[in-house]
């Protein structure tokens, strides 16, 4: 059958077709509509799928560990700093093995579009000595999901699919199976000790990882996804070109042959043999690949002896940013570049909260008292409410990794810096603000966090938020002093009541919490429905 799919709902569909039984995520540019597309999917909507959020990515990665113990195929999906937050599951996962297939999707985000870095992936993946695909095009997004699984379960190995925003986002045909595979059966595995890594076990299963590597390598050499492409016979260059940026090079030459011999590269390990008979028969390589200069560190020649190896690192292609057609035409010294830009479809605009939303009138508040005590008292997190670092606010200070604002707020507090606020979302809290939280109860750390409650995941598009309306009992659960957990409503009515609360927190010398519950505006009616059904507790207002 023909579809017209995102890169990742190609992949969804992959993995929908290759007998997934589970996938676990946590939603993150540009990798969320992969689990979204399974969640409205006939199979999950009929329980044959598990499609959940989880609360973070390292809890859904090690959901999707527990659902491969079992014998089934899991799938776990995040943004490429989500595997920061998964890295020991996923790093310790390689050592245990797998048992059902188990693939794990990371979306890289070149040119920083949504995120915080452009990270690349791929080096968590050679990391933890695990095989990673990495799709040029949609189709083989699809068809790549069906080899991933049957991989994993071949290699007793987690395999990693990295995608990139602009495969993620672009939509082609998609040619699919006619037949799903079925699910796996339930089983456990039979030398299920592997998964206990105490030194003795895990010894043993660091040695088997080790040994799994040439294994893995004559995969990537045999098994069609890496392939050596002839040019028409200029020797003077080489092409090694992995992933989307593929298509950057095929794009210069659409109308006429490629000159050069290329090695494409869809799966690591690299493969040696190819990439030998490429080096030995072309006098420079040039490098193309998307992200940071991953095979170009590997291949290039790091004490400059010899000067075969160009890329990013010898600045023929740009180190920043995503690249592009134009890009990998001047890298190649094409002297006609295709005449056209790349166009600007959106012209960009400054990103703003969207009208008569909650957190404007959160800041407004916290505005007023920022004369008081002058600049760098508020440390925050990453959502909708980190505009709040723009004019027309300017009301917060930090923003570094999810959860960081609670911690941040209580090592400046043990310097001694008054006042010290943290300002985090609600799903940001429950991600990884709690513990953070924790930490402050327990050494009485003088903090006030705010948590920014809209009843949604709002800034990845509104997906339901594991922390509806527990806030206050998690709260008092890490031992917040309940007259210190105060709820209030970011409304302009009540905004001399806030900031009076705000005030008289701020003065307590312990840790406070102040949720701020309003739902977020954009929410559909049924997640208003739910929010309206959780949110039961009354405002600390005097009566
Ligand atoms: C480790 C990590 N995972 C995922 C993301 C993507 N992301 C950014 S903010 C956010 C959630 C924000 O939700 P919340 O804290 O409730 O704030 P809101 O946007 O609703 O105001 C997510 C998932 C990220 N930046 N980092
Ligand atoms: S999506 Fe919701 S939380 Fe985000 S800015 Fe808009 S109203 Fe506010």
């Amino acid at each position: 059958m023909k579809k017209i799919l995102l890169g990742n709902e190609a992949i969804a569909q992959g993995a929908i077709d290759a007998g997934l039984s589970g996938v676990y995520a946590y939603p993150g540019t540009p990798s969320t509509e992969i689990t979204e597309y399974i969640i409205n999917s006939p199979e999950a909507r009929n329980g044959e799928i598990v499609a959940s959020w989880a609360a973070n990515e390292k809890v859904a990665y090690e959901e999707a560990l527990g659902m491969s113990f079992v014998g089934k195929r899991a799938m776990s999906v995040m943004k490429h700093v989500g595997l920061n937050v998964a890295a020991d599951a996923f790093v310790n996962s390689a050592i245990s093995g797998v048992h059902g297939g188990l693939v794990l999707v990371v979306a890289d985000d070149p040119s920083q579009h949504s995120s915080q870095n452009e990270q690349d992936s791929r080096f968590y993946g050679k990391f933890a000595m695990v095989p990673v695909l990495e799709p040029s095009n949609q189709q083989e997004a699809y068809d790549m999901m069906a080899y991933a699984f049957d991989l994993s379960e071949k290699s007793g190995l987690p395999v990693m699919v990295r995608s990139v925003t602009r495969l993620s986002h672009s939509r082609s045909i998609v040619r699919t199976k006619d037949e799903k595979r079925p699910q796996n059966p339930l089983r456990t595995p039979e030398d299920s000790k592997r998964f206990v890594l105490v030194p003795s076990y895990a010894r043993k299963q660091y040695a088997k990882l080790i040994e799994k590597q040439k294994m893995l390598e004559e995969e990537s050499e045999t098994s069609g996804w890496n392939t050596f492409i002839e040019g028409t016979g200029d020797r003077s260059l080489g092409i090694v070109v992995s992933g989307i940026a593929y298509n950057y090079l095929m794009e210069n030459f659409a109308d006429r042959p490629l000159p050069y011999d290329t090695v494409k590269i869809n799966q690591y390990p690299l493969p040696r043999k190819m990439l030998r008979k490429l080096f030995e028969r072309n006098e420079k390589i040039l490098i193309i690949e998307e992200g940071y200069p991953f095979i170009e560190e590997m291949l290039g020649d790091y004490l400059g002896f010899s000067d075969k190896v160009i890329g990013k690192l010898t600045g023929h292609l740009p180190r920043t940013g995503e690249l592009n057609p134009n890009a990998v035409a001047a890298a190649l010294g094409l002297e006609e570049p295709r005449p056209y830009e790349i166009p600007e479809f959106v012209a960009p605009r400054p990103p703003q909260l969207c009208p008569g939303c909650g957190h404007i009138d959160m800041y407004n508040e916290i505005k007023s008292l920022i004369p008081e005590w002058g600049d760098n008292h508020v440390f925050s997190d990453i959502g909708c409410y980190s505009l709040g670092v723009v004019e027309p606010f300017d009301a917060i200070d930090t923003i570094i990794d999810m959860g960081a604002s609670i911690p941040m707020a209580k090592g400046a507090a043990d310097a001694g810096w008054r006042p010290a606020i943290a300002v985090i979302g609600d799903s940001t809290f429950t991600h990884s603000g709690m513990t953070g939280l924790l930490d402050a109860v327990w050494h009485k750390s003088p903090i006030t966090v705010i948590i920014a409650d809209n009843s949604a995941v709002a800034m990845t598009g509104g997906q339901p938020s594991t922390a509806l309306g527990r806030l206050y009992e998690i709260a008092k659960g890490l031992g917040v002093e309940e007259e210190h957990i105060k709820v209030v409503i970011p409304l302009k009515k009540y905004f001399d009541k806030n900031v009076e609360i705000l005030k008289k927190e701020i003065e307590y010398p312990g840790p406070s919490v102040i949720i701020y519950q309003r739902p977020c505006v954009t929410m559909s009616a049924e997640m208003k429905e739910m929010a309206r059904k959780f949110n039961t507790l009354e405002p600390s207002y005097d009566k």
